[in-house]
C-alpha cells in the first residue's frame, strides 16, 4: 500500500567546543605574572524545530548537511573563546525525528507548532589554566581541550497530507494535470487506469506550497469495488479541496453525465467526500472550440458549481488555478474546527534515558 510519505536523511554536527589555553600575564614590574589563560567556547548546537509554514521535507532534500561552527580558542586575559552559534532546521509539524541522540536511540514526534528540540548538542569549551590555579599550584600548565560536538544521522519523516485530491474518470488528464503544476513525475497514458497507485507532487505558488495527491481514475460502480475500486479514495479523505478531472474531449461521451458518475460515487462512498469544497477542472480544451469551454464553464456556474479550466499550454493559468485553489484551502482551514491537541508530555523509559540523566556506575 503507497502512502504518502516524504523522506529525508540528513548528517548533523554540533560544533566541537574549543580548547582552553595556557597563558600567564605578562605585565610590567611583574616577571612571573599569574595564569590567565581563558575557556574555549562552547561548539553550537543543532536543533529541529516544528513550523507550520512548512508542508514538506522538500528544502532538505538538497541540503543534507548541517553543521554547527565550533567555538573559539581562549586567549590571553581570561579571555573566554566565543561560542559557536546554534543552528535551527526548521520541518513541517508531524515531522518524525529517528537517531542516535542525546544517546539514546529515539524517535521525536514534532507534532506541535514551534516545538523545539535539540537534537545535538554543542561541545564544552575546555577550560583555561587560570581554573587550575590554587594554593598549591600558582602556576598551572594545565588547560583542557573542548569537547567535541555530538554528531549523528538523523532520519526524517513525514506522513503528507495531501491539500488537494485529483478525482475523475480514468483518462481525464488528472497525472498530466499533476504534473503540469507540481514537482511529480507521474506516468501519463492514452489509455484508461494508467495510474495505478497515487501520486503526490507539491506545487509552488510564489512562497507557498500546495500538496496535490493524484488517484487511480474512478469508474461507475467503483464504490462497490469496480474498477479499481474506492481503496484510495481514502488517501483524499483528508485534502481541504477536491479537483473533479473533467474532459471536454468529445469522443469520451457526454460531459454532464461523466460528471454525475463521479460525484454518485463520491457520495456513495463517502456522504463527507462528496460534500467537500470542490472545483471542476475542465481539461483538453484544446480539443474543442472556446464557444464549448464557455458553454460548460455556463453550465457549472449556473448551478453554483465551481468551475475552471486548464489550459495545459498556459503558464497564467496554472497560477490562476493554483491561486483560486489557496483562496478556497485557507477558507477551510480558518473554518475547520479546532483540533484540540493533548499536550503530550515526553516519557523517557529505561533504554531512552537520556545518558546526562542515567546514573552512571562507579569505577
Ligand atoms: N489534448 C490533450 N490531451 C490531454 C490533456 N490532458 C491530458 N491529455 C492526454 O490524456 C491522456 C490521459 O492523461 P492522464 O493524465 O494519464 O489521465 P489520468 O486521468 O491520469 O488517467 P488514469 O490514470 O488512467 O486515471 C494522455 O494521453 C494525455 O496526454 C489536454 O489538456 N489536452
Ligand atoms: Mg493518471
Amino acid at each position: 500500500m503507497p502512502s504518502f510519505i516524504d523522506e529525508a536523511i540528513i548528517d548533523i554536527a554540533a560544533g566541537n567546543g574549543g580548547d582552553g589555553v595556557v597563558s600567564f600575564r605578562h605585565e610590567k614590574y611583574i616577571p612571573k605574572g599569574g595564569p590567565d589563560g581563558g575557556d574555549g567556547g562552547k561548539g553550537g548546537s543543532i536543533y529541529f524545530q516544528a513550523d507550520a509554514n512548512y508542508n514538506t521535507l522538500y528544502h532538505l532534500r538538497y541540503k543534507k548537511k548541517f553543521a554547527a561552527p565550533v567555538g573559539e580558542r581562549g586567549s590571553k586575559s581570561n579571555q573566554h573563546g566565543k561560542s559557536g552559534q546554534d543552528i535551527t532546521i526548521k520541518v513541517p509539524v508531524g515531522t518524525i525525528i529517528a537517531g542516535h541522540i542525546s544517546g539514546a536511540e529515539q524517535r521525536i514526534d514534532l507534532h506541535t507548532d514551534g516545538q523545539t528540540v535539540l537534537i545535538a548538542k554543542g561541545g564544552n569549551g575546555g577550560k583555561g589554566n587560570a581554573r587550575f590555579a590554587n594554593s598549591t599550584q600558582q602556576r598551572p600548565t594545565k588547560s583542557t581541550p573542548g569537547k567535541p560536538g555530538e554528531a549523528l544521522v538523523a532520519s526524517l519523516e513525514l506522513k503528507l497530507l495531501a491539500d488537494i485530491g485529483l478525482v475523475g474518470l480514468p483518462n481525464a488528464g488528472k497525472s498530466t494535470l499533476l504534473a503540469d503544476l507540481t514537482t511529480a513525475n507521474p506516468k501519463i497514458g492514452s489509455y484508461p487506469f494508467t495510474t495505478l497507485e497515487p501520486n503526490l507532487g507539491v506545487a509552488h505558488y510564489y512562497d507557498r506550497e500546495v500538496v496535490i495527491a493524484d488517484i487511480p481514475g474512478l469508474i461507475d460502480g467503483a464504490s462497490t469495488g469496480k474498477g479499481l475500486g474506492d481503496q484510495f479514495l481514502r488517501h483524499i479523505e483528508r485534502t481541504k479541496l477536491l479537483f473533479h478531472v473533467l474532459s471536454l474531449d468529445p469522443n469520451e461521451g457526454d460531459m454532464w453525465q461523466r460528471y454525475v458518475v463521479i460525484e454518485k460515487e463520491l457520495s456513495s462512498f463517502n456522504i463527507e467526500l462528496s460534500q467537500k469544497s470542490t472545483m471542476v477542472l475542465l481539461t483538453k480544451v484544446d480539443l474543442v472550440d472556446t464557444q464549448t469551454v464557455e458553454q460548460a464553464i455556463k453550465l457549472f456556474s449556473r448551478k453554483g458549481i465551481r468551475v475552471i479550466e486548464r489550459d495545459i499550454l498556459s503558464e497564467e493559468n496554472a497560477l490562476e488555478i493554483l491561486k483560486q485553489a489557496l483562496a478556497i484551502i485557507d477558507t477551510e482551514k480558518q473554518n475547520a474546527p479546532k483540533e484540540e491537541i493533548a499536550e503530550i508530555v515526553p516519557t523517557y523509559t529505561l533504554q531512552t534515558l537520556p545518558q546526562r540523566f542515567a546514573k552512571r556506575p562507579r569505577a
